[in-house]
């Protein structure tokens, strides 16, 4: 028996949707959409795509031949995902032009028919190639805290857990993915269960979403093991309630871009030769699913070692490296993460009502939305807080004053500035140099009323609520 297919996702004009439209309708609900005409001007869209339509393959091969990459073999599973192997862009595209031509009409056979079908994945091209410029950004999708931090920090720095393979897969969450008609993507929820948006250079996707609500009827009685593919024949004994799930389905045309909403479970087919960029990301409207997920991991790894516990040492600090490991940041990663994004909200809300004006924070939408992730940050640890009896406290340790002497710091800052002002369309609000940002900070009465240091989410809830109550008269 097939799936059962409830509707379409929507599919709406991107250059008629207004930043504020697409965060009511979708980011806020949590809801897919398709969107069209939002990369008419993308170098991709022409270097990358020949006259009648096709990869340009050739083009990859002589300007990206040497380039390492993933590739998945989408024949072959390899626990949750496809068995993947490392090779060069140019030893790709010659498999690819030489490897057998296979046709896919019937996705339930799928599996048998996709064998040595290679599809390139998670090519950080932006960090390997910034000078080239593929392509901007679309603005709906410019409140990216997860790209802004990593360009500047790493999410873990345990030496323990962080080899050099670890340092190129955690770079930054901005993908390119080229596969011939019949590769496919398993079954998944995206990474810290971040939004994702995938935007189709050239060729056609079939996508199937399943809504967050449904997510219990894809997985078996145990609640661990997930389905790989929803076009095999799923066992009703192993996953009971998989017939009664109802999946939304979209077809996603060249120069189209889906956005995927936070835990929402999808699988992916190409119905053509395709390439997509994609990107993860996470802002104030889901940053509560980054952290439930990381709370759930969390007592995951507890669970999978709780019969040593009585002979470790240190069982709480295994359990949060395990984490570490299995979902690339615990809670210490993350508690850092979320002060050192606060500092940066505090400043620019200071620097943004110094320079027009404190009667403007309530009118002005950059200074809204600096106040609204202060408010969301406030909420997660206040959370995080309030768990520290059952998890235990997570030391980090967080110097204010020296961040704000701390190049990578200034960095995030002013990148911060900067996108905010795309998003709400005030590009200049924020072009002061770094000696502007210094001689601001040193009136910053924040730090010296309550300690300049974090080491526990207490602490940083104590002063995201200071700052709170002194920059926004709260
Ligand atoms: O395009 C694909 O094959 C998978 C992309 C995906 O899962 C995503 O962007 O979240």
């Amino acid at each position: 028996m097939g799936i059962q297919i409830g509707g379409q996702i929507e599919k709406v004009s991107g250059k008629k949707l207004g930043y504020n439209e697409f965060v009511e309708r979708y980011m806020e609900k949590n809801q897919p959409v398709v969107l069209t005409g939002l990369m008419d001007d993308w170098r991709a869209c022409r270097d990358w795509v020949t006259d009648d339509g096709q990869p340009n393959l050739q083009f990859f091969t002589t300007h990206f031949g040497k380039s390492k990459v993933q590739v998945a073999d989408c024949g072959t599973r390899e626990f949750t995902d496809q068995k993947r192997v490392e090779m060069t862009v140019a030893d790709f595209v010659e498999q690819w032009l030489g490897g057998p031509i296979q046709e896919h009409s019937n996705a339930s056979s799928h599996e048998a028919m996709s064998k040595e079908l290679l599809y390139l994945k998670d090519w950080h091209f932006v960090k390997e190639y910034p000078e080239y410029k593929a392509y901007t950004t679309p603005v709906l999708f410019c409140d990216d805290w997860l790209n802004m931090y990593l360009d500047n920090y790493h999410m873990h720095n345990d030496p323990n857990i962080y080899s050099e393979n670890n340092e190129i897969s955690c770079s930054d969450y901005r993908f390119v993915y080229m596969g011939a008609k019949g590769t496919w993507t398993p079954l998944h929820a995206d990474v810290f269960r971040s939004y994702s948006w995938s935007a189709n250079v050239c060729g056609k996707k079939r996508w199937l979403f399943l809504s967050p609500s449904q997510s219990h009827l894809v997985f078996g009685r145990n609640m661990k093991s997930c389905v790989y593919n929803i076009f095999d024949d799923v066992s009703e004994t192993n996953v009971p309630g998989f017939a009664k799930a109802i999946w939304l389905e979209s077809i996603q045309e060249p120069n189209e871009i889906i956005f995927v909403p936070s835990g929402w479970y999808h699988q992916v087919h190409n119905l053509e030769d395709t390439i997509s960029i994609n990107h993860n990301w996470f802002n104030a409207y889901n940053i509560r699913w980054v952290w439930d997920l990381l709370l759930r991991d969390y007592y995951e790894a507890k669970e999978y070692i709780e019969d040593i516990k009585d002979i470790c040492d240190d069982f709480e600090g295994l359990c949060q490296r395990n984490l570490a490991a299995n979902t690339g940041m615990n809670f210490s990663d993350f508690l850092i993460f979320l002060a050192r994004f606060s500092l940066a909200n505090l400043i620019q809300l200071h620097y943004f009502a110094r320079k027009n004006g404190n009667h403007t924070r309530h009118s002005s939408p950059i200074a809204q939305n600096f106040t609204f992730n202060l408010a969301s940050i406030q909420k997660i640890a206040s959370n995080i807080k309030s768990m520290e009896d059952q998890t235990g406290s997570h030391g980090f340790h967080l110097d204010f004053r020296e961040a704000l002497n701390d190049p990578k710091f200034f960095k995030l800052c002013t990148v911060l500035g900067r996108q905010y002002g795309m998003v709400h369309m005030e590009p200049d609000w924020n072009c002061d140099t770094k000696k502007a940002w210094l001689d601001d900070m040193r009136y910053m009465e924040i730090l010296g009323t309550c300690s300049s240091e974090v080491s526990t989410a207490s602490d940083l809830v104590k002063f995201v609520e200071h700052a709170v109550a002194e920059f926004m008269g709260v």
